[in-house]
């Protein structure tokens, strides 16, 4: 059995400084990890990951190993991989698959060799693991007790799966955790997606007419940040509360046909493809910036681009010049591909120490209930609120942050309902 597949295994000593820094501010997935690593709950579990492989979840692993278990990873997209991180996990003997730049066949290579160790755990970041699993590898399904997901997208073909009655095992929705969705997706993708903006660009944000299509968790966090580095700020949406919920935060709404012809820089992060299409190109000015921070790449219709345009160079990395015929330049950001984690280094370690939390305690709740020789029932599930809060807590404390205590007579005041005026 192949023990892993790397680019460059020499990258292993940056690649563990890394890991190292991610980890000095993760410190609440340092506490489950010094907690678990003494009473090991994963002993005898095996575990196949497919989510981006950073520095950030390079932690995690370490963490879920430190637990007991056994791990084998892949990336759950083909830009995303931090070689030096691979290469340190590798190093470390970790049963890992996983490079930046591969083509779609490698990509299901990696995932299907996360799975010669019969895995009886799928972690997932796109669903693109689990689903493998379903489509082709049915026949391991019997050992497996469950699934997590790490992201919206996911979330959302996993509960169309579960509709369907397809879903064979059951899943938690480690997104729909408030100290996931809420931080993560509104702060994470709003500072990583400017920052994978900026590196590959460097262009000034301040002045510029900062188009951000979808006005979800990300969208609405990316906006948000684009408009406090002083960008104007163009928000396109589908969903009449969205729209009116970016209207009253300051954003002019509009449709996309209007906005591509005033945009400066473009950013899709809707989860639905064909946002950005053929006609918008055709009208936009010369020298506009297009990126995606969606999960998949069909967000911004390529093949269309690449119909208009009679020249394309890899200007810097990350940054491709489309010359269309038309005469005007059109620069394609990361191919597509989410931004923040192509021309970036992904969110930030401290709010993925919340996300990862929750991923680990999903985990641990499908092995203790396993333990317990108990099923869980088919389904999507939330991971309750209780583990919200006790994680926002743990946070503030290593943030240092002291809040107040409701009083046993505040507490009384909240249960009744016959007090008013
Ligand atoms: C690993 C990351 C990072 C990072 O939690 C985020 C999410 O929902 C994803 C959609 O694919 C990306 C994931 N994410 C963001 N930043 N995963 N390490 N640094």
């Amino acid at each position: 059995m192949l023990k892993f597949k790397v680019k460059d295994l020499s990258l292993a000593k940056q690649g563990r400084k890394k890991i190292d820094w991610a980890e000095s501010r993760m410190p609440v997935l340092a506490m489950l990890r010094e907690k678990y690593k003494k009473t090991k709950p994963f002993k005898g579990y095996k575990i196949a990951g497919c989510l981006h492989v950073t520095k950030e979840t390079a932690v995690l692993v370490r963490t879920f190993i430190d637990a007991g278990a056994e791990v084998s990873w892949s990336g759950c997209n083909p830009l995303s991989t931090q070689d030096d991180v691979a290469a340190a996990l590798a190093a470390e003997g970790v049963s890992i698959f996983a490079w930046n730049g591969m083509n779609t066949k490698e990509f299901y290579w990696c995932i299907e060799r996360t799975l010669d160790f019969k895995p009886n755990l799928t972690l997932d970041d796109g669903a693109d693991l689990i689903f493998t699993v379903h489509r082709r590898f049915q026949h391991l399904i019997p050992e497996i007790i469950g699934g997590t997901e790490e992201t919206t997208t996911g979330v959302h073909r996993l509960r169309k799966m579960a509709d369907d009655g397809a879903l064979k095992y059951p899943v938690f929705a480690v997104n729909d955790s408030i100290t996931k969705w809420d931080f993560d997706n509104v702060y994470g993708t709003g500072q990583s997606t400017i920052d994978g903006i900026l590196r590959a660009t460097s262009v000034m944000i301040p002045g510029k007419n900062f188009v951000i299509a979808g006005y979800g968790h990300c969208g609405s966090g990316v906006a948000n940040k684009a408009k406090g580095l002083g960008a104007n700020t163009f928000v396109t949406e589908v969903k009449p509360t969205a729209a009116l919920k970016a209207t009253l935060d300051g954003h002019s709404v509009m449709k996309m046909d209007d906005a591509a012809k005033i945009g400066d820089i473009f950013v899709t992060a809707t989860g639905v493809k064909d946002v950005i299409i053929g006609r918008h190109f055709r009208v936009m000015k010369d020298g506009a910036i297009v990126c995606n921070t969606g999960h998949y790449d069909c967000e911004i219709n390529i093949m269309d681009l690449e119909k208009l345009a009679k020249r394309k160079r890899l200007l810097r990395p990350n940054c491709e010049e489309y010359t269309l015929k038309n005469g005007k330049r059109i620069f394609l950001l990361a191919r597509g591909r989410l931004v923040n984690l192509s021309a970036a280094e992904g969110h930030p370690s401290e709010v993925m120490d919340m996300s990862f939390s929750n991923q680990f305690s999903a985990q641990l709740r499908l092995v203790e209930f396993h333990k317990k020789g108990k099923k869980l029932p088919i389904n999507v599930y939330t991971l309750p609120e209780e583990l919200d809060q006790h994680i926002a807590g743990l946070k503030l404390k290593t943030m240092n942050i002291k809040i107040d205590k409701l009083t046993p007579e505040q507490i009384r005041y909240i249960n009744d309902y016959s007090e008013g005026t």
